[in-house]
C-alpha cells in the first residue's frame, strides 16, 4: 500500500475539502441546510388543555379557562437559551382549535378568554421575545379542528389557509412551520378533506423561507415515533409518491430510516415530549426526564443525523415550570462538559490511498461552511495519530451532506499501538453520526467508508472522552 502521509493539525469540525463530484442529484437546499444545524429546538404546548388537564381538548371548553396568571414569554426564551436550544415551536392552534393569537375566523380565541381582558396574544409576545433572544419562531397548526363549525366542510380549508396568512403576515418570519397530520370529526361529526396542495402553495408564496414539517414533509419528515429516536440508519431521502400526510403516509421505520434511493431530501425531525404529556400536568411535575436521559436522547436523534424537538411545556401561570428548567440546564451541562476537548486536537491525519497521488489535489484545511458548493475529497480511507496514548469513548463524524448524503457503511478500527483493540461498525452518517463505546485507551484509529455511488465526503471527525454513564446503552 502507497501510503502518502500529510500531517494536518485537526481543529473540532475542521474539514479537507477538494474538488471531486457530488454524491447525489439530490441536494437539501439552503433552508434545509442551517435546519440540520440548528440541531436542537424546543416545542410547547399551550392552550385549554394546560388548564383541563387533557391532552386532547373537546373543542367546547369555555373560552375563560385560558386565563395564564403570569405568562412572560421571555422566561421560556430564557430557559430555552439557557438550554443551548436554538428556537422555540408553539402549538398557535391544538386539536381543540382553540388560537393563540386573536384571529378573525375564528370565535375561539385568546381574544374570547378572560386573559388579560382579551387583549392578550400568545403568538405576538413569543414572536417578540424570541427577536430579542436570538431564537428561531415555529408554529404548529393542527389543521383538524373540534371547534370550528366550517370544519368538515370545503369552507374550513380556506379559514386555514386564512389562518396560515394571519401567522406569517403577522408573526413572521417564520422558521418552520409544523403540520400535525391528525384528521378526526369535527362538531358535526365529518371529517375535513384537506387542501393539503393548496395549503402547501400558500406557505410556499407567503414565506418560501419557511422550511415545512409533516410526517412527509415536503421539507422535514416526521420520525415515525414520538419517543425521541432516529434509525440508526437514517437517510435524509425520502420517496413521498404515492402517499398523503397522516394516515396515508409511509410506515414508521420507513419513516424512521429513510430511502437509500430516496428522490426528495426531507430529514427527520425527532418530537418528543420532557414528560410523559405533551401538555402540561402537576401529577407529571414529578415525571419530568432527568439530564442523563436527555443527553440519551440526544445522542439516539441528533447523534444519528436527525434534530430534536424537545416539548417543555409551559404551566398554568404561562411559565416553565423549575422542574424543567433545572433538568434542561443539567442537559446543557452535560453537553458542554461532555463535548468540551476534542481529543484529536492535536492528531495527525492521513488517508490511505492505493493509486492515487493526493498531492496533486490541493488539499485545504478549511471549516465546513453549509453553504459552501466546494466538494470535498474522497476519503475512503483515513487514519487519525494522536501524539500520545490517550482514553476516548465517543467518536463523531461528519458527512459533506451539501453534496448528498452517500456514506452506507463505515468501520472504525481502534489500535494501541500495533494492536487492534476494539471495531466500531456503523452504517448511515449524515449531518452528524455519534458513536459511543466502552472508554479504551488508543493511539490512532482508521476510519473505512462504504458509499452508495457517490462520494464518501467526510467532512468532520472528532473524539471525546465522556461520563461513563453517559455512554448509548
Ligand atoms: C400529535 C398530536 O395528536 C399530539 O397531541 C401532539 O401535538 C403531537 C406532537 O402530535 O399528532
Amino acid at each position: 500500500m502507497n501510503k502518502i502521509k500529510l500531517i494536518l493539525p485537526v481543529f473540532l469540525f475542521s474539514f479537507v475539502l477538494v474538488t471531486a463530484q457530488p454524491a447525489s442529484k439530490v441536494l437539501p437546499t439552503k433552508q434545509q441546510l442551517a435546519w440540520h444545524e440548528n440541531e436542537f429546538y424546543l416545542f410547547m404546548h399551550f392552550g385549554p388543555n394546560t388548564f383541563t388537564d387533557l391532552e386532547w381538548g373537546h373543542g367546547t371548553e369555555a373560552e375563560d379557562l385560558f386565563n395564564p396568571t403570569d405568562l412572560d414569554c421571555r422566561q421560556w426564551c430564557r430557559v430555552a437559551k439557557a438550554a443551548g436550544a436554538k428556537g422555540i415551536i408553539i402549538t398557535a392552534k391544538h386539536h381543540d382549535g382553540f388560537c393563540l393569537w386573536p384571529s378573525k375566523y375564528s370565535t375561539h380565541t385568546v381574544r374570547e378568554s378572560k386573559w388579560k381582558d382579551g387583549k392578550g396574544d400568545v403568538l405576538k409576545e413569543l414572536s417578540q421575545a424570541c427577536k430579542e433572544y436570538g431564537l428561531k419562531f415555529g408554529v404548529y397548526i393542527s389543521p383538524w379542528d373540534r371547534n370550528h363549525p366550517q370544519y368538515g366542510t370545503p369552507g374550513y380549508n380556506d379559514v386555514f389557509v386564512n389562518m396560515m396568512k394571519e401567522i406569517f403576515q403577522n408573526y413572521g418570519p417564520i422558521w418552520e412551520l409544523w403540520w400535525d397530520g391528525a384528521n378526526g370529526e369535527g362538531p358535526n361529526g365529518k371529517k375535513q378533506v384537506y387542501d393539503w396542495h393548496r395549503f402547501e402553495s400558500t406557505v410556499r408564496q407567503l414565506s418560501p423561507k419557511t422550511v415545512v414539517f409533516s410526517d412527509i414533509g415536503p421539507d422535514i419528515r416526521w420520525v415515525g415515533n414520538e419517543s425521541g429516536f432516529a434509525g440508526k440508519t437514517n437517510w435524509n431521502y425520502l420517496d413521498t409518491a404515492g402517499f398523503a400526510r397522516g394516515a396515508g403516509g409511509p410506515s414508521q421505520d420507513t419513516l424512521n430510516q429513510g430511502n437509500v434511493n430516496g428522490h426528495n431530501w426531507i430529514p427527520a425531525e425527532c418530537d418528543v415530549s420532557i414528560r410523559p404529556g405533551w401538555f402540561w400536568h402537576a401529577s407529571e411535575d414529578s415525571k419530568v426526564r432527568s439530564p442523563q436521559n436527555l443527553f440519551d436522547l440526544y445522542l439516539k436523534s441528533v447523534g444519528r443525523g436527525a434534530n430534536l424537538l424537545l416539548n417543555v411545556p409551559p404551566n398554568r401561570k404561562g411559565l416553565i415550570s423549575a422542574e424543567d428548567s433545572i433538568a434542561l440546564a443539567g442537559f446543557k451541562t452535560l453537553r458542554d462538559e461532555g463535548f468540551a476537548a476534542n481529543l484529536l486536537k492535536q492528531a495527525r491525519s492521513y488517508y490511505e490511498f492505493t493509486d492515487r497521488d493526493i498531492s496533486s489535489n490541493q488539499l485545504q484545511l478549511r471549516v465546513l461552511d453549509p453553504a459552501s458548493t466546494a466538494y470535498s475529497v474522497n476519503l475512503q480511507n483515513f487514519v487519525m495519530e494522536l501524539p500520545s496514548p490517550t482514553k476516548m469513548n465517543c467518536i463523531i463524524l461528519r458527512e459533506a451532506i451539501h453534496l448528498g448524503q452517500s456514506i452506507r457503511k463505515f468501520r472504525i478500527e481502534l489500535f494501541n499501538g500495533k494492536n487492534k483493540v476494539g471495531e466500531l461498525n456503523g452504517t448511515t452518517i449524515g449531518h452528524k453520526r455519534i458513536m459511543t463505546f466502552p472508554a479504551q485507551t488508543i493511539t490512532s484509529f482508521r476510519v473505512h467508508t462504504e458509499d452508495r455511488g457517490g462520494n464518501d465526503n467526510i467532512t468532520g471527525v472528532a473524539a471525546y472522552l465522556l461520563p461513563d454513564e453517559l455512554v448509548e446503552k
